[in-house]
Order: C-alpha cells, then structure tokens, then sequence
C-alpha cells in the first residue's frame, strides 16, 4: 500500500460526465477500472463529486440568449457556461455505478454556492472561498496528493493547482483522466500545471510504489517518473 501520507484524491466521476450524461467527456467510462485499481492501492481515499443546485450560475440555462460552452464575465473573472450537470440529488450527480470505492473516507461536495462555480476541489472559483479539503488532508498528515478523474483541463487541472498552492505536492496520473478540450484548454492545462510542479504519472508507476510504506521512494527531479532509492 502506498503511505497513509499520499492521498488518492478522484475527481468528479459522475454520471454526468460520463456516457449518457449531460456533458459526458470523451473516453470518461474508460478510466472507472483504472481509478478502481488505482484506489486499491492507496489507503487515504477522498472523493470529489461536482454538485451544483438547479438553476446554478455555471449553467447555460441561468443566462438567457447564452448557449453551452460560450463563455461569461461572472464578478470573479470568466466563466465557461455549461449544459445543466451534476444537479444535486439527480441520477447526473451520482457517481459512476461502476465505481469501487466503498473505502473512499471522505466525499467533498462543490460548486453548491448558487453564484460561484467550483472546478477546484479545493477553493472556489472566487479563489478564496476553501471547501475544507485542504485542511481535512493536512490535518490527516496528507503531504501529496495523487489525482485522477474528470475532466482533466478543468476540475482535474484547477483541484492539481490548489492542491500545490495549499502547499501539497501533486501529481496527476494522466492515463486516469480524460479531458473536455474546448479550444485548446488541455494544452493549457498541462503547461499551467507543468509551471507550478506537478508532475504525471503513469499507471505503472503508481503500480511501482507498491512496496510498502516509507520505502524511502521517492519522485524524481528530472523525469516525471517515480522511482525507488
Ligand atoms: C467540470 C465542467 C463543469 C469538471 C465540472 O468536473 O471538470 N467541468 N463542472
Ligand atoms: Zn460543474
């Protein structure tokens, strides 16, 4: 198992972000098997789930004459307007039925303010509002965190970002995600993400570290792989 120190922390593998959902991200059902091997393998667990009331200020349908996936200046800077999603308490919301995560500790819940979106798992998209998951991880002596899920250029990339100005390091396992990409947004994500730190790693490399708490393994400088010492 890897340490209790290294959260694996999912993000938002919801309905709908999945086949048949209402902003389903190409590829999303692949990566519920990967997430499940992934968790198996960790022993601090966190899930988040996006969970938005109806009628929230991300939703095309708040803004009259505004269409999906256009974007809007909302008072904390532009906001990318969505098909309605992750509806608290609708089917849309749950998540994957394929996913095994019962030993999942805790569930952190956003984008539930009715006027601030939240792609972050940890603050929200007014960039000060915390959602707690910062000092859940901290106070449970989490010091880096492993991120998986959906969709990897918006709440992949923005919970990667907090995660390293929350002080945890962070890596994202790339197999383990799949991206919306509107315009170009995935290759902007992974130059933000690359500039602040966070490195990728791969399936096998997470596999690699399974070889017992404090191994003394460690990431390296100069590769995104992880590696024993
Ligand atoms: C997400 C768009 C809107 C995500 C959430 O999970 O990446 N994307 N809400
Ligand atoms: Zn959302």
């Amino acid at each position: 198992m890897i340490d209790a120190g290294t959260a694996l922390v999912v993000v938002d593998v919801q309905n709908d972000f999945c086949a048949g959902g209402s902003l389903a991200v190409p590829g999303a059902d692949e990566i519920v098997p990967l997430v499940n091997a992934l968790a198996a393998r960790f022993s601090t667990v966190v899930l988040t789930q996006d969970w938005h009331p109806a009628g929230h200020a991300s939703f095309a349908s708040s803004h009259p004459g505004r269409a999906p996936f256009e974007e809007v200046e909302m008072p904390y800077g532009p906001q990318v307007l969505w098909p309605d999603h992750c509806v608290q308490g609708q089917d849309g919301a749950d998540f994957h039925p394929a996913l095994e995560l019962s030993a999942a500790q805790a569930v952190i819940r956003k984008g539930f303010h009715h006027a601030v979106d939240s792609y972050s798992g940890f603050v929200e998209a007014d960039g000060r509002t915390p959602t707690g998951l910062a000092g859940y991880l901290r106070e449970r002596g989490v010091g880096r965190v492993v991120i998986a899920g959906l969709a990897t250029d918006f709440c992949v990339n923005w919970t990667a970002q907090d995660a390293v100005r929350g002080g945890f390091e962070a890596i994202v396992v790339e197999e383990a995600c799949r991206a919306i990409d509107l315009e170009g947004s995935l290759a902007r994500a992974w130059a933000a993400m690359t500039a602040l730190g966070i490195r990728r790693a791969s399936m096998a490399e997470i596999a690699a570290y399974s070889i017992g708490p404090k191994s003394g393994l460690h990431f390296s400088e100069n590769s995104d792989a992880m590696t024993k010492s």
